[in-house]
């Protein structure tokens, strides 16, 4: 949703309607609460709809713009979908958040997609969000940038056994069996044992959806994609960001020309007058 409110002095460029869509317990509630108040807070599943906004910043053909998103965090429960998808109406920008855990909550992002093709405006931006990083990585992953028709390059996993794909999985699997044996060949040579006051080990969990297939699948149905961690704080504020330059891109092509958004307002010299 894009719309123009010149005349308030609050310094923000545009204000954008945003909806977090997703599975529950995918972390939604967790995000926005990152994003608002930049800390991570155990949170009680969501009834109905909760809501919160922040001043981001984003640029756009060299110029910095100031985005204030007013973000509509939505309940994953299948018996709120009907109110949910109300919320859906007029929104600018989508987070599209699965659990990197979980496999069904990545599986389900055909239907939340549907539904938000269906329910949102035609000009919705989406980013498909894979949260929970942290429960498989010691710190963020390298997204691959994906082109079509191009061999994909995926940097080598020096600790990678060939015949399991996702390279992160073999990472954290590794990282997380530290009862596992020595490796054939290694050599006899065991560990040090760890120092008295050192930080206790954590153990990673094996990811359920790769990088590249959450990047690929984005890529195919023309989404976005980020990697987070509401926990850690990575790349949150980056997936609303993303998303903001996207719309705004869009807003300086003229795509919204012919029909605006109801969820976008701009504050800057281009507003031509009111809107919506
Ligand atoms: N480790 C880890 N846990 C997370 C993260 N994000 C959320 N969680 C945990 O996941 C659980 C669900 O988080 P919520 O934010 O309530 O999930 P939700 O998607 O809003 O769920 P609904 O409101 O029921 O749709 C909570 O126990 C959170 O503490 C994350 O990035 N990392
Ligand atoms: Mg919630």
């Amino acid at each position: 949703m894009v719309s123009t409110t010149a005349g308030v002095a609050d310094n923000r460029d545009y204000i954008l309607k945003f909806v977090i869509v997703g599975d529950a317990a995918v972390g939604k509630s967790c995000l926005l609460i990152r994003l608002t108040d930049d800390r991570f807070a155990a949170s009680e599943p969501t009834l109905g709809v909760e809501f919160g906004s922040r001043l981001v910043s984003t640029t756009v053909g060299g110029k910095a713009k100031r985005v204030k998103v007013q973000c509509w965090d939505t309940a994953g429960t299948e018996s709120f979908r009907s109110i949910t998808r109300s919320y859906f109406r007029g929104a600018a920008g989508a987070l599209l958040v699965y659990d990197v855990t979980r496999r069904e909550t990545f599986e389900h992002a055909t239907s939340w997609l549907d539904d938000l093709r269906t329910h949102a405006d035609e000009n919705v931006s989406i980013i498909l969000v894979a949260n929970k990083t942290d429960l498989c990585a010691a710190e963020p992953t390298v997204v691959p940038q994906i082109q079509f028709g191009e061999a994909v390059y995926v940097m080598p996993n020096a600790t990678q056994k060939p015949s399991t794909p996702p390279p992160e999985t073999d990472a954290a699997a590794d990282s997380a069996s530290d009862s596992a044996a020595p490796a054939a060949g290694s050599g006899s040579s065991s560990p040090p044992p760890p120092a008295a006051n050192a930080a206790p080990v954590r153990k990673l969990l094996p990811r359920a959806v790769s990088t590249l297939e959450g990047a690929l699948f984005a890529k195919q149905h023309n989404l976005l994609y980020v990697e987070t961690s509401a926990k850690e704080g990575w790349g949150v504020v980056d997936a609303f960001e993303q998303t903001a330059r996207q719309i705004l891109e869009r807003v300086e092509r003229g795509e919204f020309e012919r029909r605006k958004p109801a969820g976008v307002n701009l504050t800057d010299s281009k507003a031509k007058g009111g809107c919506c």
